[in-house]
């Protein structure tokens, strides 16, 4: 018998940049991935840019991490595919897509909000009409069904216009356009959202620099920090205002989860793996859970020089804007070692030492159920606030059989394991509440902006270079799902 309680709430998860595409539709501003190409597991995707001197270019990372030159302006350029722009055209089709959640049996269904559609330049006076209908129909749509949506105000897309003008969230100015964004939706979804994340995977922006080989210099470090710490500000005065629109607001944080293994037991590594947790998973945890930095913070900025812009008013937001779940995505675990590594992995994120013990995807992913379970265990035990797991699932090449069929039960095994690793947590005390596995429907990668890493129980017709009918076609997958949500986690067979 597996742990579930009664009301745990099943469901999915997508991404607006990710998932609706129509990037220059109905007044949506233009944000960050609009100008990033596509890429493949050992080729990145690059931010595009005109030169101060009229000349096309383009720079490698994405989000914070693009450095174009110095009077550079981002640019949609003739030469490129764009995989973003039309996404899976979820702005067009979601009360199909919807229809379908519902079949699986949702009770819940995670989704961003583009802030360009909402304020299309970051800075704008007034919102976006348009964009504020399009999301009321979004909301009405779940309701229709009794899926609850879970909405997180930040993915990975902030208006490309605040990039270009303020230099993005390294600004202070940033805090202001944010709460001013955030408490436009509360007010207007306040009887038709409860669930909020104030930011995706917040934790990326440093872990990254420190993952990716550690190329992060101390001025990448510098403000790579002060982003988070203007994030921190920008989440915690979210939720005090919240809490007044609407009391029964319940806000969580998003963390993107790696569990960290000291890949052997010479205590350097135990030690190494532990100052891991430290910087990439509990600096942001600490900070939104327990509304203060932790004690190991100031040796982190002393490490790489850094010196943080920091008000008293900030210290005082971030104590009283706590949030009241902890919630992570969670795809795999990382050995971290302090001795000369042999057997590297290649993937683009599970960067690091090979793990004997365990398998790993085609985009080098560790596969490691057991992995959720002690992450679950860990992290309730530092925080004891109910959990909720937002994001988790199978990135891999799908065959369309000629009957139209798709067989995929590399997935089904996948969800599978980590459904069974969420119930031994459940049973070991964690109070987890939740579970939306990572693209209920296919998407474009962030990673790699692919479509054929594909990680939904429902197939798109869509190819890496834009070609496709976008039809819909339900994976084994998503029949396997159906029987877990109504038989409550019972039936995993
Ligand atoms: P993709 C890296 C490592 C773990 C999670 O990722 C990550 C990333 C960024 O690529 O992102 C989250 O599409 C993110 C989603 C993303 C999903 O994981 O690279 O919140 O937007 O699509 C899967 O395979």
């Amino acid at each position: 018998m597996t742990q579930f309680p009664k009301n745990f709430l099943w469901g999915g998860a997508i991404a607006a940049n990710q998932a609706e595409g129509a990037y220059n539709e109905d007044g949506r501003g233009l944000v960050q991935t609009d100008v990033t190409t596509g890429g493949t597991v050992d080729s990145p995707r690059y931010t595009t840019y005109i030169d101060k001197d009229g000349k096309p270019g383009k720079a490698g990372g994405m989000g914070h991490n693009a450095r174009i030159p110095e009077g550079a302006t981002f640019a949609v350029l003739d030469d490129y595919y764009y995989p973003n722009h039309k996404a899976v055209d979820f702005y067009h089709r979601y009360k199909e897509d919807i229809k379908l959640f519902a079949e699986m049996g949702y009770s819940i269904f995670r989704l961003s909000i583009s802030w360009a559609r909402i304020f299309p330049n970051g800075d704008d006076a007034e919102p976006n009409q348009a964009g504020l209908d399009f999301y009321r129909s979004v909301f009405e749509e779940c309701h229709k069904y009794n899926i609850e949506p879970l909405v997180s105000i930040w993915h990975f897309d902030t208006p490309l216009a605040l990039e270009q003008n303020y230099g993005g969230w390294k600004n202070r100015k940033l805090i202001g356009f944010y709460v001013k964004y955030a408490e436009t939706i509360m007010k207007e979804y306040k009887d038709l959202v409860k669930y909020w994340l104030t930011f995706n995977e917040i934790n990326n922006t440093t872990m990254f620099l420190d993952m990716m080989g550690g190329h992060g210099t101390d001025a990448d470090y510098q403000e790579g920090y002060q982003v988070l710490h203007n994030q921190f500000v920008a989440s915690a005065k979210t939720v005090r205002l919240g809490k007044t629109i609407n009391p029964d607001f319940v806000f969580g944080n998003m963390i993107c989860g790696i569990t960290f293994y000291p890949a052997t037991c010479d205590p350097a590594d135990i030690l190494a793996a532990e100052h891991k947790w430290q910087s990439g998973i509990y600096y942001c945890g600490d900070v939104q859970v327990k509304g203060a930095y932790g004690t190991y913070a100031k040796k982190l900025w002393t490490e790489h020089n850094v010196e943080l812009e920091i008000t008293e008013e900030d210290l005082d937001d971030l104590k009283n804007g706590t949030v009241d779940i902890y919630t992570f995505s969670y795809y795999m675990s990382n050995n971290v070692t302090t001795h000369e590594i042999t057997d590297k992995v290649a993937g683009n994120f599970s960067a690091g030492v090979r793990n004997p013990y365990l398998t790993y995807s085609d985009w080098g992913w560790a596969h490691d159920a057991m992995g959720l379970q002690y992450y679950l265990e860990k992290i309730y035990d530092r925080y004891q606030v109910p959990l909720m797991v937002v994001e988790n699932g199978l990135g891999a090449f799908d065959t369309v059989e000629a009957d139209g069929s798709i067989h995929d039960d590399y997935r089904i095994d996948y969800h599978r394991a980590h459904i069974k690793a969420m119930s031994d947590a459940i049973a070991n005390g964690v109070d987890l509440i939740a579970y939306t596995t990572w693209g209920c429907i296919d998407l474009v990668s962030a990673g790699t902006g692919e479509m054929r890493k594909r990680y939904g129980f429902i197939y798109v017709d869509m190819d890496d270079a834009g070609n496709g009918t976008l039809e819909r076609t339900p994976k084994d997958s998503f029949y396997w799902y159906q029987k877990v949500i109504a038989s409550n986690g019972q039936d995993l067979e």
